[in-house]
């Protein structure tokens, strides 16, 4: 029997995240054992925010060394750049066609970035899921493990799928999220109402994989929690510990 198609991908914004590696990438390193995997660097992505061309290639390069540092093996993985394939970018017009401006107004990466981003809400901000859904189906994946923030992502891909190949005939895979059970939603250090990210511009908000230890013990030691005196897991009254019970646990491996 022939194996199941992985494809994921991390954008080349920066360097990796804590939310990222147990969120997404520690799930890849053990997919490789039983799957086919596709593992891309989302560079054409991150032209929905301005980039010095220099600090791009120089991210993606780095977030290759990071996939290998992290485990994805090339001889078991395909890793790859997305520029450097063109049919992401062809397929990705093909199904802009087959697209909605209304479900893509209800995506909430789109509302979240347009606010960050007020002064560059650019149409690729808008089609950025109709890019990602053309990476997926590309190459007939079946499975793509994602943080839960990218779930109503696979979502509008699985729509998009559907609704060509009820016009056209069976053409795309469906695709199916997998999203790890333990951290697969991280919060930030100092805001832990919302998730751990790469371009957090609130100093001390996010674990890098390559801060130093000793920056990491820092971090973690002014991370916001609150006033009651008592460890006790509950993400809507404590926050900030509950975010700190989730991470030691996804480490350790403890429940
Ligand atoms: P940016 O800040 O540039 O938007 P990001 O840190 O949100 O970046 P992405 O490149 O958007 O990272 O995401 C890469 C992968 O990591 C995705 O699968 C995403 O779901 C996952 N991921 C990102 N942040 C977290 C998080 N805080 N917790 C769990 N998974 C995460
Ligand atoms: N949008 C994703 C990155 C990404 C991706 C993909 C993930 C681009 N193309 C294809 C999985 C499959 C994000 O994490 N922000």
């Amino acid at each position: 029997m022939s194996k199941k198609v992985i494809l994921s991908g991390v954008q080349s914004t920066g360097n990796l995240t804590l939310g990222n590696y147990l969120g997404a990438i520690k799930n890849w390193k053990k997919m490789q054992e039983d799957y086919e995997c596709h593992y891309m660097i989302a560079n054409l992505h991150t032209l929905t925010i301005r980039n010095d061309p220099e600090k791009l290639r120089s991210n993606t390069l780095n977030l290759l060394a990071l996939y290998i540092a992290a485990g994805i093996d090339p001889e078991k993985s395909n890793i790859f750049i997305q520029s450097q394939v063109a049919s992401h970018a062809e397929l990705a017009w093909v199904l802009n066609c087959f697209t909605y401006m209304g479900e893509l107004s209800r995506m909430t990466q789109f509302k979240d970035k347009s606010t960050k981003h007020a002064d560059n809400i650019n149409s690729g901000l808008f089609t950025y899921p109709v890019l990602m859904a053309a990476d997926i189906l590309l190459y007939q994946a079946d499975l793509v493990p994602v943080g839960e923030d990218q779930k109503q992502h696979l979502e509008i891909t699985r729509d998009i799928a559907e609704r060509f190949n009820g016009i056209y005939g069976k053409t795309f895979k469906i695709p199916e999220a997998y999203i790890g059970e333990n951290a697969a939603r991280v919060m930030g250090l100092q805001d832990p109402t919302s998730k751990m990210s790469k371009s957090s511009v609130i100093p001390n908000d996010s674990i890098f994989l390559n801060d130093e230890p000793d920056e990491i013990m820092k971090k973690f030691k002014k991370s916001v929690t609150d006033s009651e005196n008592i460890v006790r897991f509950d993400v809507k009254e404590k926050p900030g510990i509950s975010n700190l019970i989730s991470i030691y646990s996804a480490i350790t491996r403890k429940k």
